[in-house]
């Protein structure tokens, strides 16, 4: 069929890949009745399935989850014999798809792409196959999968071995008898980990060669679950639709139990039925906080590793096979059948490559450091260039001459995992940026192929050729997955989501773990606002809407949906009275944050009475007196005390080795400006009066305050500049409420929906202040003269209406000569930044606001050249 390279084929679009997401594209493709032409340099669809042919090769994923939902008459013809079906039959399966729709009338098999290049005033691909054939298309979609390029043998002498070598990754289609053989197998992933047990069953010896040992629980394969086939029988859209919307494309409850809450009892109990159920969705949702708590996560990992002793029985074979060093979850866990007692077997062996590393392979074996060992045949299980291998591998070259190669030296650059600035009409499926490998493929395959099919559908209709993501956009997508990542355990792994596995890989968490519903919700959200952050062109049209897609905090996010869907009353529409009650309530249940060494309650006098204090120590060395910090809580003048910012207090507290004292300040609207101000000025004087009894150093004192609190901070940092002391070291202003004009931009962009809200600061001032009032800098400090001020740091959240003003806050001190440093607590709210152990995202900026109130203290000293320097950013 080959044409003569004169005359380029052309085509509306080419597709790389005959596997499941190949195959889907295809059919989708045709449906708009496009012409497509399908490149697969196997012998036959199946994609992975068609390589991976490995014993005891099987799918990790229950097979009635695994499959397609596009069709339903095909999921009536097609029952899956088991609940882990094997390789041979979900290759069958991908046959019989191709067979239905009559596929392969369209691929290509043995044929592979080598090369992509854009063609600009064409605006075409011109693909070039090995043969050195071309064909022009208008989209390019890569259907190449996660893990199809083998990592090569990074073992020193791999070539020197005399005898056969296998690939888990590259299997003879004969398969292979190892009878009567000695074997080793390199690699303890998910495919050593399946084919093991059944190399065993044949070799004379087998010696596993174990660099990381693994998590794996036993698959307890066998039927198809009976309440997965009762719920499809009931319902099979609802339940594919409860997949398309669950976190990891199965339709799996997530947990709200934490470890630490739970008794005991209550812990075994959930574990040994995610154990006996055989799944890893199950498992990795024993624990709502497994994944993201380093103490939630060892009680699983723990109770795995007493599985694993008592099934292995030489104790050092056991402890070898115990998986140490990386949390549960954050390297991919396997489902096995019989992988452990396998090496209750006298002709099996485990060697650790931990204590014994290989030196080199040799022509007949493997030497360790510390033996030489023997073998007729060695088999590598050692994975994959995952998820980037054969995007980068495929010399695609962009606009401009920009290979996909170059563009990612540094880590992939993805929008929604989908497409990448540069190369306009080239979508990739399951990309890195996307779910993929952390997800049932199939459901997440189906998601991108219908995406990709509007879209090329929505061009159409409006007449347009061409599409591609904006810089803004990606720069966003990327910032979005890695932020979700942050939340978890998973980057401190030397795992292949994090590229850790292939030799100078930029280590960049690959997989989008927001999750599968979440994904799918961006995805819609960005057609629904006419493809924000696309720009499409077409004859004489350019069509651009920019924005970034997700920009706040994924956790605190999940926050806001859960405080949002409680549909409590807006607090500006309670009493005073009211709204306290509501604020301690929302605060019952929340961590208490973390521990300090001492805290200790009292009362500062006034002379209108006295102000209730709670002072944190912190714990341990060094003994003897600390830099002190007088804290402010938050609550609009209104709201709040001193349990209601005793997690932030602790944090700071903790963080920052200083001695907190928070000061409970005079509330409205019993008692109206000026008295919060006038309160919190005392309180400092007070405090610098007693800094010895409080166990601070004299003349190292800071202010600190959150909201309202930091307004009273800011004010009293300007009464005693005025009045010639106390002498402040530093102000800490979080978010704060520095000017009572309501009109900045933030009060309009972020003044609905984020807990604190245009309204309630409304409110809250008119609790406070009369209006004549509040231009006096006691109400408004950015009204006041911010000469010789202490250096500050300003928080500003993204999402919080006090934003600007805290913003303005920081230009107007940096241009009156005051030191100051400007923290932006991107993607947060008002709010977020002070939820201690609730918004992990949030303990980065705690983390810089401590580091801030360090660095004000050795500016105290006189003769120190450590003053802060001026910040801006
Ligand atoms: P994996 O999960 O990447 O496993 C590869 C294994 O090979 C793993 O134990 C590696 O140890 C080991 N390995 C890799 N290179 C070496 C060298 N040089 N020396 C010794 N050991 C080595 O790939 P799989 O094919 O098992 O599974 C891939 C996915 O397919 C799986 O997760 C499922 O999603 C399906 P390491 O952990 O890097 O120390």
């Amino acid at each position: 069929m080959n044409k003569p390279a004169s005359v380029p084929e052309q085509v509306d679009a080419v597709v790389v890949g005959a596997g499941f997401s190949g195959l889907y594209m295809l059919y989708r493709l045709r449906q708009l009745g496009l012409s497509v032409k399908v490149f697969d340099s196997a012998g036959d669809v199946g994609g992975t399935w068609y390589w991976n042919r490995y014993p005891g090769a099987r799918c990790d994923v229950p097979t009635t989850d695994y499959t397609f939902s596009f069709d339903p008459e095909l999921e009536k013809e097609w029952t899956w014999s088991e609940k882990y079906a094997t390789q041979p039959e979900i290759l069958e399966y991908l046959r019989f798809v191709a067979d239905r729709h009559e596929l392969r009338s369209d691929i290509e098999f043995s044929t592979a792409v080598t090369a992509a290049r854009w063609d600009e005033p064409a605006k075409q691909w011109v693909i070039t196959t090995g043969g050195g054939r071309e064909v022009r298309c208008r989209h390019y979609i890569m259907a190449t999968g996660c893990l199809s390029v083998a990592k090569s043998p990074d073992i020193e002498g791999a070539e020197r071995f005399a005898g056969p070598v296998y690939f888990t990754s590259r299997w003879p289609h004969e398969g292979v008898d190892f009878t009567g053989q000695r074997v080793a197998v390199i690699g303890t992933g998910s495919s050593g980990i399946q084919s093991i047990p059944l190399i065993a069953r044949q070799a004379s010896q087998l010696t596993v060669f174990q660099r990381t040992a693994n998590f794996s629980i036993p698959a307890h394969n066998g039927p198809a679950p009976a309440e997965t086939l009762r719920q499809l029988d009931e319902g099979r859209d609802a339940y594919r639709d409860a997949a398309r919307w669950s976190r990891g494309g199965v339709p799996v409850e997530p947990t709200d139990v934490l470890a630490g809450a739970a008794s005991e009892e209550v812990r075994r109990e959930r574990f040994e039925a995610a154990w006996q159920q055989g799944e890893l969705f199950g498992i990795l949702n024993v624990f709502a906080d497994q994944g993201v708590n380093p103490a939630a996560n060892d009680i699983v990992a723990e109770m795995i590793r007493e599985k694993i002793r008592a099934t292995v029985n030489d104790p050092e074979t056991a402890e070898a096979l115990c998986p140490r060093g990386h949390y549960f979850g954050t390297k991919r866990p396997c489902l096995d059948t019989g992988y452990f007692e396998t090496f209750n077997l006298p002709h099996v062996r485990l060697v650790d490559l931990r204590k014994e590393p290989i030196v080199s392979i040799t022509e007949d074996g493997i030497e360790t450091a510390g033996e030489s060992f023997g073998f007729d045949t060695i088999v590598y299980a050692t994975g994959f260039d995952a998820m980037t291998g054969a995007l980068v591998g495929a010399d695609v070259t962009g606009r401009d001459g920009l290979s996909l190669k170059e563009k990612w030296a540094a880590g992939p650059s993805t929008y929604l995992g989908l497409m990448t600035t540069g190369f306009p009409n080239f979508f990739m499926l399951t990309g890195p940026g996307s779910p993929s490998v952390l997800s049932n493929m199939a459901v997440s395959i189906e998601q991108h192929v219908d995406w990709v099919a509007g879209c090329l559908k929505d061009l159409r209709d409006k007449g347009l050729e061409t599409i591609e993501p904006t810089e803004l956009a990606e720069a966003g997508w990327n910032q979005h997955n890695q932020d979700c990542a942050a939340i978890t355990l998973h980057p401190t792994a030397n795992s292949w989501y994090m590229g850790a596995n292939v030799p100078g890989k930029p280590r960049v968490f690959l997989p989008y773990i927001g999750g599968v519903g979440a994904y799918r919700q961006a995805c819609d959200d960005v057609v629904t606002q006419d493809y924000l952050g696309f720009t499409r062109t077409g004859p004489g049209a350019v069509r651009c809407t920019d924005g970034v897609i997700r920009s706040m905090q994924p956790d605190v996010a999940m926050v806001m949906e859960f405080v949002n869907a409680l549909g409590l009353p807006p607090m500006e529409t309670l009493s005073a009275a009211d709204a306290r009650a509501l604020m301690a309530a929302t605060a019952e249940n929340r961590p208490p944050g973390p521990e300090v060494g001492e805290v200790t309650d009292g009362v500062i006098p006034i002379p209108d009475g006295t102000l209730p204090y709670r002072l944190y120590r912190p714990a341990g060395p060094p003994e003897g007196p600390r830099p002190l910090v007088v804290y402010f809580h938050g609550g609009g003048w209104v709201l709040g005390n001193l349990d209601s910012d005793d997690p932030l207090c602790r944090d700071l507290c903790a963080r920052s080795g200083a001695v907190v004292v928070s000061v409970n300040y005079r509330h409205a609207p019993e008692v109206r400006f000026p008295a919060a101000a006038l309160d919190a000025f005392a309180a400092v004087q007070w405090a610098d009066a007693n800094a010895i009894e409080l166990g601070g150093i004299p003349g190292q004192l800071a202010v600190a305050g959150w909201s309202a609190g930091a307004n009273v901070a800011a004010v009293a940092c300007q009464l005693a500049r005025d009045a010639g002391g106390p002498r402040i070291t530093g102000q800490l202003l979080i978010c704060p409420a520095v000017d009572s004009d309501l009109t900045r931009p933030s009060y309009e962009e972020n003044g609905d929906g984020y807990i604190l809200t245009t309204a309630l600061m409304r409110w809250f001032w008119d609790h406070y202040a009369d209006p004549a009032d509040r231009g006096d800098p006691r109400a408004a400090p950015l009204r006041g003269d911010l000469a010789g001020l202490p250096p500050a740091c300003i928080v500003a959240a993204d999402f919080d209406p006090l934003r600007d003003e805290g913003v303005a806050y920081a230009r107007a001190l940096e241009a009156a000569a005051v030191p100051v440093r400007l923290t932006r607590a991107r993607g947060h709210t008002h709010t977020s930044v002070t939820m201690v152990d609730v918004i992990i995202s949030g303990a980065p900026v705690r983390a810089e606001m401590a580091a801030a109130l360090e660095d004000f203290f050795p500016a105290a000293e006189p003769q120190s050249s450590a003053a802060p320097q001026a910040h801006v950013s």
